[in-house]
């Protein structure tokens, strides 16, 4: 076993024009939880490399926001096709070295396709508006120019679509890229950007040095990148520790920051839910991804009426679920990111249990050797929602709150520090309607009849309270790569100010 994945890892990342030699050497050790095996030694980038590539990001992005937008579209298009080209690769190398299954991992690749689509069309959307003016001979418009080059700090458990969430739109915005990857997924990072200098290459003299480029490195360089003042957009996801620190750096320099955090997303199940449905979405919205997304179901508040059955039901799935491999076989669950996932996860165990909550499973399971971290993931039943239930533990531990009325299930759903994602199984348009409301759930994302995690990329995606209020991905978001800029035209001959001013000399 040992040896496999290295040697597979340097087949994709050759063909992808990865030279051997990159992967040897240096100080950072690229991991694969499916066995915990050594992939790749890396060189990584210091400081001075980080404003070294500022540097080129700010000479690349005075070029790159002259090309029209519909050109920059097709470099997008482009990008999109060789990703296409490419999913089956870069889909088996997310699995090796985040450990998802490899639906999920080929899913990744696929959400990644969808938003180079989606930002092609956009490239020919970045409408401003224009407003009627009060004054005679007027004209009032606002139009959308590039913002600058933009900051990417992504996470192990998405590495590259994350990254294309941002890069998709800011590249058809006119923006240049910097991305520093998780330290824990610096391969697919690599693979990522190989096929993007591809493209680069193909593209011609539109297509800058310097359009995107990768820091490879530890938290130093990310907050070195985070306080540079050439750098007016900085997209961070991660841990709401993280995105306070760079909320608070990138705020003091007035700089924009998209910060998309912690998640403590819970579905609501109500007597009227359908319960087949409902049983099949917990289960990949608790334990799919291994319970490492950040849309994960991590609280379940059910009617104290059905909760008796549906948590019998739910044992016997989490009993029966396949754990193993991600890259072969039926397992639907594969390995914990590292050694220190699986130790919060414990933890956080312990402290449920110490505060009287029943806890099923969640005990290591043994495969894939010393240096793997597999589990059964953990079904919680707790009386009161604190302790561990209001922390987001990045493992899967689902803790099951019962409620009695749907005002007191909208107060739990809204108890938690963070404000990601939500959901309400009913098949009751008024239960339905009221967790949709104002009143309702206080998250970014709010679903029905279906799990929190999941999101199209055609949504804005991101969330509230500690989730950091930033939105990446569809809808509008696009506008936060961009700077807007109001335009008053006076096309008369006189000067008539607003609001009725007289100003005559
Ligand atoms: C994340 O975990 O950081 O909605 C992103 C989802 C995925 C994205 C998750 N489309 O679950």
């Amino acid at each position: 076993m040992m040896g496999i994945l290295r040697d597979q890892v340097r087949v994709i990342l050759n063909d992808f024009g990865v030279a051997a030699s990159a992967l040897e050497g240096g100080p950072l050790v690229a991991t694969s939880p499916i066995s915990g095996e050594a992939l790749a030694e890396l060189t990584v980038h210091t400081a001075g490399d980080c404003d070294a590539a500022v540097a080129a990001a700010v000479a690349a992005f005075r070029q790159w926001r002259l090309v029209p937008a519909p050109r920059r579209g097709e470099f997008v298009r482009r990008l999109g096709e060789k990703l296409r080209l490419h999913k089956d690769a870069l889909g088996r190398l997310v699995t090796i070295e985040a450990g998802k299954v490899l639906s999920e991992g080929l899913g990744e690749v696929q959400e990644m396709i969808d938003i180079c689509d989606f930002a092609v069309g956009l490239s020919r959307q970045l409408y401003g508006l224009t407003m009627p003016s009060e004054r005679a001979d007027h004209r009032l418009v606002e139009q959308w120019h590039p913002a600058g080059p933009v900051g990417i700090i992504s996470a192990f458990n998405f590495p590259v679509a994350v990254w294309s969430w941002n890069a998709a739109l800011a590249l058809v915005c006119g923006d240049s890229l910097i991305w520093k990857p998780s330290e824990k997924a610096p391969l697919t990072a690599l693979a990522v950007q190989a096929l993007f200098e591809q493209v680069a290459a193909d593209f011609g003299d539109d297509a800058p040095r310097g359009l995107s480029q990768l820091l490879i490195g530890g938290r130093e360089l990310g907050e070195r990148l985070v306080e540079h003042p050439d750098v007016p957009v900085v997209s961070a996801t991660g841990s709401t520790r993280m995105g306070r620190e760079v909320g608070r750096v990138v705020a003091a320099r007035f700089g924009r920051s998209i910060l998309e955090l912690g998640g403590n997303n819970a579905s609501i199940v109500t007597p009227s839910a359908d319960l087949d449905l409902a049983l099949r979405a917990v289960a990949f919205g608790a334990m799919g991804t291994a319970g490492q997304r950040c849309t994960t179901l991590r609280r379940l508040i059910v009617h104290q009426d059905i909760a008796d059955d549906f948590v019998a039901r739910l044992r016997k799935v989490y009993a029966g679920v396949t754990v193993g491999d991600p890259l072969h076989g039926n397992a639907l669950v594969g390995p914990l990111i590292d050694r220190g996932a699986f130790e919060a996860m414990q933890a956080a165990l312990n402290a449920a249990s110490d505060a009287g909550a029943r806890v099923h499973f969640g005990e290591r399971l043994p495969i894939g050797g010393g240096d793997a971290f597999y589990v059964r993931p953990a079904l919680v039943e707790a009386d009161r929602q604190d302790g561990p239930v209001v922390q987001e533990t990045f493992a899967p531990i689902l803790y099951v709150l019962r409620y009695s009325t749907l005002d007191e299930a909208i107060a739990l759903q809204n108890g938690v520090p963070q404000g990601l994602s939500s959901s309400i199984f009913s098949t009751d348009i008024r239960e339905v309607e009221r967790f949709l409301s104002a009143a309702g759930s206080d998250c970014g994302i709010a679903n029905v009849n279906m799990g929190p995690s999941g999101a199209e990329i055609g949504g804005a995606f991101g969330g509230e309270k500690e989730t950091g209020g930033g939105r990446e991905s569809g809808s509008d978001s696009w506008k936060a790569y961009m700077r807007r800029q109001t335009n008053a035209i006076n096309y008369g001959r006189s000067l008539p100010l607003a609001q009725g001013v007289r100003f005559d000399l």
